[in-house]
């Protein structure tokens, strides 16, 4: 029999890296996907020097018949954390790209239906029965700000796409968790919102005492996924105490 096996997407950096070496240190299987090959190879390196069980994998989740592909040569999967997306631009509604509208929408929710469709076969014949799909969402998942409309809509859709698959699973052996955080100070998140302008993306922390870490959001998956296959978390919101709303945060000087 082989190890429960966690499927991440988007592990090269950020929350879906930490995400790999907390559930590797539970003693998953973890199958490391992003488009950046050499990134996940390099952190499966590490984890495997470290003892653990790691598989890195080169996969754009919009890339529908490399998702498929990718999950026909799977012979396992438990868990899968779709945590790939990400935000671009912060224009008003009224001069917003159209095309950043569109590419938020494939990675944040069609990825997830990729790569969720393409491994459900495989999580519901999970042999511990303990088949578990987390979609990463974000606070802007349930509620929106000036400049935002883009990437809320698009978490507002894997939202809702989460709740539909939790009702519409009823009754198999699935769980559907959705960890929806607030703000996260992770490497490349605000870059690739601002296009690589590094004064606008740190503008986003600026004052604020302590965001969440990638790791701090890496936990709650990881225990969430830990609990016993009777309980299902629903949802859960994390944010910075130095964020009480999208739009209500306490900075310093
Ligand atoms: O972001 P980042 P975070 N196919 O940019 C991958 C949400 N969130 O860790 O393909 C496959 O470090 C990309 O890898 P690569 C956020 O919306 C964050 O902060 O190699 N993978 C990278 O590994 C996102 O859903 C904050 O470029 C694709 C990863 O996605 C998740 O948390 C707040 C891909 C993105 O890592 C992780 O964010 C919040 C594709 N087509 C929600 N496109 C926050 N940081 O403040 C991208 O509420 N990736």
């Amino acid at each position: 029999m082989t190890t429960r096996t966690a499927v991440i997407t988007g592990a090269s950096s950020g929350i879906g890296a930490a995400t790999a070496r907390r559930l590797a240190a539970s003693g998953f299987r973890v199958v490391l996907t992003a488009r950046r090959a050499d990134r996940v190879e390099a952190l499966a390196a590490e984890l495997t020097e470290a003892g653990h069980e790691a598989v890195p994998y080169a996969l754009d989740v919009t890339d529908r018949p490399a998702v498929d592909a990718f999950a026909a040569g799977l012979d396992r999967c438990d868990v899968l954390v779709n945590n790939a997306g990400g935000a671009l631009g912060t224009d008003p509604v009224s001069s917003a790209d159209p095309a950043d509208w569109q590419r938020m929408y494939e990675v944040n929710v069609l990825g997830v239906l990729h790569m969720t469709q393409a491994l459900l076969p495989a999580l519901e014949a999970s042999p511990s029965g303990e088949g578990t799909v987390v979609v990463l969402t974000s606070t802007a998942g349930h509620g929106t700000y000036e400049g935002g409309a883009g990437y809320a809509a698009a978490k507002h859709g894997a939202h809702v796409l989460t709740e539909t698959l939790r009702l519409e699973l009823c009754g198999k052996p699935v769980r559907i968790v959705e960890i929806a955080p607030g703000m996260v100070k992770t490497d490349e998140f605000a870059l690739n919102r601002f296009r690589g302008d590094e004064a606008k993306a740190s503008k986003v922390y600026a004052g604020v005492a302590e965001p969440l870490t990638a790791d701090d959001v890496a936990d709650t998956v990881d225990w969430a996924v830990t609990r016993p296959p009777r309980v299902n978390v629903d949802l859960l919101v994390l944010r910075p105490r130095a964020q009480a709303s999208n739009t209500k945060v306490h900075r310093e000087g």
